[in-house]
């Protein structure tokens, strides 16, 4: 019968919307960050951390710092740390505005990426 096809593919697209949202929600995101976003922070050498509200595979994360003439410099990622954070240094950062570009792989395989826009100064 026709109106038993109908409920049944509504049933079904509405458990599959069901699933949609929780997996979005399952992605990693960014729930803090050094330096914070907006923060004006002493050059020279700089420590990052950005953690994050899952785990992440560090094999197909990356951070990279942007300066904003555009040079970008991909950052060496720390072993050994908390499965949901990413830690690296950048060094030799001049004044200026950076944005450091996280993209990170959860460990529920899905991609997630951001901006942490910051700046050095005196
Ligand atoms: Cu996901």
């Amino acid at each position: 019968m026709a109106w038993r096809a109908r409920v049944l593919s509504m049933i079904l697209a509405m458990i599959l919307l069901a699933g949609s949202v929780a997996d979005a929600a399952a992605h990693a995101s960014l729930v803090s960050s050094a330096p914070a976003a907006g923060a004006v922070v002493a050059g020279g050498e700089v420590s990052i951390e950005l953690r994050f509200d899952s785990r992440l595979d560090p094999r197909f994360s990356q951070l990279k710092l942007v300066r904003e003439d555009g040079a970008a410099a991909v950052l060496r990622i720390e072993a050994g740390g908390p499965s949901d954070a990413l830690k690296a240094t950048g060094t030799g950062l001049r004044e200026g505005r950076y944005r450091l570009h996280w993209q990170v792989l959860g460990v529920d395989g899905h991609a997630s990426r951001g901006d942490v826009a910051f700046q050095v100064g005196r």
